[in-house]
This record gives C-alpha cells, structure tokens and sequence, in this order.
C-alpha cells in the first residue's frame, strides 16, 4: 500500500509518499504509462506501529493525475502534480468559518444546499445573575454550538498574522455576504467573530470565557436549539487573549475602516488595563455547566500574547517591562495552539521586528530556529516525515500537526533554509493522506477523505456528504467515546487510533481552530507556488 498527499504535489517541491507491505513501487500517468519505478525497504515506525518506507518522486515534474501500483497488488489514491495547487482547498478551509456563523441565516446563495436559518438569536443571561445581553454573532466552535473566547481568539490569530504575513494570498472572494464591499473577506469573516466578542466583554475590561447552553445540545440543526445561552464567569485568559487580539484586529482594518479600529483598539486596551490591575483568574465550569472548558492552569503565555500585542498599538514601554517578566518564566514560546499561546506572541513580534528591543527578537528567534531543528530532525526519524512522536497523538492531533507546520514555514522566513519548508510540506501530506489510515482528513478534497465528522450540522442536515473543507481532529492514543476506545482501537499505533463515525468526538470532531492552522499553512505554501 502506498499512501499520498491525495490532493497535489507542488510541480516544483519535493515530493514524497510512503509505502507498507511492499517492497517495490510504480508511478502511473493518467493514462496508465509508467513513468518510474524502484524498490524500497520498509523500516520499523513508532507512530503507526506498522513498518513503511519513504518513497521520493520529486524528479517528477510534469503537471498531470497520477498514482501508484506496488508488488502487494495495491494502487493507490489518485492524486495530482500542480504548479498551482491547494487553491480551492484553501478557499474551503476559510469558508468553513462562514459555516460556523451564528446568528445569521446561511442562504442558499452562498451557502448552496447547506443553507438553513438563524440561530441562537435570543439574548444571553449571565450566569449566577437575571441580566440578559445581546449576544448574536460569533462563529459555533466546533460540533458543538458553544462560542468560546479563548479558542475564538487563537483562530482569529492564525487567520490575520497569515494575512498580514502573505496579505497576496488572500486576494480572493470568499462569496460570504459582505464579498465585494472593499475590504479583503478574510477581515470580513474574522469581524463576524470580533464583533461577537466584543460584547462579551465587561464595562471594567475583563471579559467572559463563554457562552453556552448548560449542556451540549442534541444532534440538531443549530436553529432548532433553544436550550438558553449562558455567559460564563470572567477569565484572565479571555482577557488577554481578547487584548491580544483586538489589537491585531485594530491594526488590521485600520486602513479599511478606522473607526472599527479604533473600537477594537479601545477595547484592547481597556482588556489590558484589566489584566495589569487583576492576578490570574482561571477558569472552572461553574456547577452544572457540561460543555468545553478549555482549561488552562497558567495565564502567563496569554499575558505574553497580550503584552507583545499591545505594545506595537500603543507604543507604551509598560509592555516591554511585562515581556521581560514572563520571559523569565517557562513559557513555550513556540506553542500555537488554543492552550499555549507563546507562539502567537512570537509571531507578533517577528512581524514588528523594527519596534521591538534588539536583544528580545533575537530571543525569539533563536527559539524559533531551535525548536524548527528538532522538529526537523524528529521528522527525519521516521517514514511519514512527521514531526511527531507517538504521546503527540492527542486529541485535535492534526492541530498539532498544522501548527508545527506553521512553526517551520515562518523558521524557513526568517532563515531562507529551504529544507523548513520541505519538511512543512510533509506535514501538510500527512494530513491531505500521506499516513498509516491512507485518510485525508480535510473533507471533499482527496480521494479518501473522511466523511463523517463530530459535527451537528452534518449528522442533522439529511445531506449525504459534509460541507467540503472541514479538518478532522485526527488520531488519539487515548481515545474516549463510544466508537473510538480502548476496546475498539486495542492494539493499534498511535496514529491509527481514528475513526471515521460521527460518535467519536475525541478523534473525528471539527473546530475553527483545527481549521485556521491549514488557512496559514496554505496561505504561505500558496505564496512560494507563485
Ligand atoms: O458533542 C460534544 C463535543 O462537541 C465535545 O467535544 C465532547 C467532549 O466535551 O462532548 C460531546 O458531547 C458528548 C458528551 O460529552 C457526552 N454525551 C454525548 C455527547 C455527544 O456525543
Ligand atoms: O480541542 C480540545 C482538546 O484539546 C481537549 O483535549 C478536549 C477535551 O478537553 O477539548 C477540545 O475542545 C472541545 C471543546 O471543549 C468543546 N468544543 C469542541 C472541542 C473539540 O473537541
Ligand atoms: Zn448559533
């Protein structure tokens, strides 16, 4: 068996796949031609517990369908070689966003047959109080239909530093509602989400964790939940991240519409003002509450995120002393993802490197590099070239796999090394099925993509296949629910703890912020494809 990028090979880029339970291999054209064959010795691989070998075709070239055969009787997913690939894969991983609007009717304009009402159009209590605000807006997080700020805020993050990292990327209609109205649909589909948070958002600065019903709601379409909306207590990582990126928002639509940032800059800086003047408060579900948490027991990476940010909109020095606090501490300052945000501070000031003090970017950046070297390095370890070992395949594993992709292609911008991004490339394989499950996990695009998302909408909409675009969380080895466990997956590797069932929200949900990492990735893949 051989397992590909099932979506494209970039003409120009290496190009590679892996094969098991085989020993020799034969690339097809379209019309069947061999256009180059070898041998290849499987090796052991701790990820997948299954022996496999890489396979290298970058001398191929040449635009055009292929696949491969090999001595087991296998033939593999079809799969093209492209100057220009990823270009509607990534026009649908943005438009995933405009599927996780709330608040507004898709219509079938521009949402085609997935169009369907309005919903949790009501107002919002606060939790522990009868005050009811006006909550309409926000993008569902994930399967479920809660609105979460931290999460929220992270996938917001990854969308804008990728536009204002590769703003060409993103010359390109959405076909949303507001198309065409002069500002870039990115910031379009990002302020359906900003403006959301900014009504969660206090009087005094500090802002709330979340909004959602008291348990997750049955597998219906989103307007026909009313179960009531709750806003959740305030938490110091809500703050921070909300600072952090409403300024980034500020900077962002300044040139497109300046009182709209000069309303997110506002807000930003009464969030930090906010966090200057209160300790840590994070966050519990209060009693009774049963949806996400996304828990984190330590603010100082937000407070990072939020310092760095806020320092390139106000210029104050106050955020540098507060940079250099929490550099003292352990904080990641490469991590991407919703619970570890040090990256995100990291990113904000290689984008700003001018204002920033000399010997602080250079921190940085060294970390960056450094941590782009062991990821290469681990890649280099194993078949798949991916940059993980097995305890990496948690819940929302291809996030993981996403952000270290992230991680390498901004190492290979600040070192011109070409082989950061070669290895991003791989990452990017792995997850469109260059991996033991022979799956692509983002929905309609690859010939074995995966179907059947933890998504309400999906399950309660009548329509045989999902929404094109949709990333998958992807293998864990400590799986946890009905159709994916310890009884069902015994015996498997690491990356082949997955499922492809509805039921399994610990290997096969979605969320916006499964989906922002691919935008990025894309967005600068896209760029060197040019
Ligand atoms: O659908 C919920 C999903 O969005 C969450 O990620 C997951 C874990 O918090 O929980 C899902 O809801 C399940 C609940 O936790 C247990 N009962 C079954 C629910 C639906 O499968
Ligand atoms: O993405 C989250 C993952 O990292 C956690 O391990 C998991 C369990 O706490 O929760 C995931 O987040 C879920 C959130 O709590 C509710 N909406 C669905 C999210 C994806 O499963
Ligand atoms: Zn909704």
């Amino acid at each position: 068996m051989i397992s590909v990028n099932q979506v494209a090979y970039e003409s120009s880029a290496v190009k590679h796949a892996t094969l098991r339970g085989a020993t020799h291999y034969i690339l097809h054209d379209a019309k069947d031609s061999i256009v180059l064959e070898g041998d290849a010795k499987p090796v052991s691989d701790e990820n997948s517990g299954i022996d496999a070998a890489c396979i290298d075709f970058s001398s191929v070239t040449e635009a055009g369908e292929y696949y491969f055969t090999d001595d087991s009787g296998d033939k593999s997913p079809r799969f093209s070689i492209s100057e220009t690939p990823y270009k509607n894969l990534f026009r649908d991983a943005i438009r995933m966003l405009y599927f996780q609007r709330c608040g507004m009717a898709l219509e079938e304009k521009y949402a085609g047959k997935f169009a369907h009402a309005a919903c949790h159009c009501g107002k919002a209590r606060i939790l522990g109080t009868e005050r009811f605000i006006e909550l309409g807006g926000g993008w569902h997080d994930a399967g479920d239909y809660g609105r979460y700020v931290t999460a929220g805020a992270v996938a917001v993050a990854h969308l804008l530093y990728a536009y204002l990292g590769k703003p060409e990327a993103f010359e390109l209609s959405l076909d949303i509602p507001e198309s065409g109205n002069g500002i870039p649909d990115i910031l379009n589909e990002c302020r359906w989400e900003l403006d959301w948070m900014l009504k969660m958002q206090e009087e005094d600065g500090s802002v709330h964790h979340k909004a959602t019903s008291m348990h997750f709601a049955d597998f219906i379409m989103p307007e026909e939940d009313d179960l009531e909306v709750v806003v959740t207590p305030v938490s110091s990582l809500a703050a921070a991240d909300f600072a952090a990126i409403m300024s980034l928002a500020s900077r962002c639509f300044e040139k497109y519409d300046a009182a709209l940032a000069e309303s997110y800059k506002a807000a930003a800086l009464k969030a930090g003002e906010w966090l200057q003047a209160n300790p840590a408060f994070l966050f519990e579900n209060p009693k009774d509450v049963h949806t996400g948490t996304y828990e984190d027991m330590f603010d100082a990476d937000e407070r990072l995120w939020a310092a760095a940010e806020l320092f390139i909109l106000s210029g104050d020095r106050k955020w540098i002393f507060e940079m250099r606090r929490i550099l003292e501490l352990r904080v990641s300052l490469t991590a991407l993802g919703w619970a570890d945000v040090g990256g995100l501070a990291s990113l904000a000031v290689f984008g700003a490197r001018e204002s920033f003090p000399e010997d602080l970017v250079n921190k940085l950046k060294g970390t960056w590099l450094e941590e782009a070297d062991r990821l290469r390095s681990v890649a280099e370890g194993n078949p798949y070239e991916l940059a993980f070992h097995p305890y990496d395949f948690r819940w929302g594993s291809n996030m993981q796999v996403l952000c270290n992709a992230m991680e390498l292609l901004v190492a290979y911008e600040l070192s011109g090394k070409e082989s950061y991004r070669d290895t991003a490339r791989f990452q990017l394989d792995y997850l469109l099925g260059r991996n033991a499950m022979d799956v692509s996990y983002v929905t309609g695009h690859g010939e074995r993509a995966f179907r059947d998302p933890h998504n309400r909408p999906t399950v309660a909409d009548g329509i045989d296949e999902p929404i094109p675009g949709y990333v998958s969380g992807g293998p864990n080895y400590r799986p946890g629910d009905t159709a994916a466990n310890k009884e069902t997956l015994a015996g498997r590797g690491a990356m082949c703890c997955y499922v492809d069932d509805w039921r399994s929200y610990s290997t096969n949900e979605i969320t916006i912020y499964w989906n922002s990492p691919l935008v990025f990735v894309l967005a600068y893949l896209l760029d060197s494809s040019k």
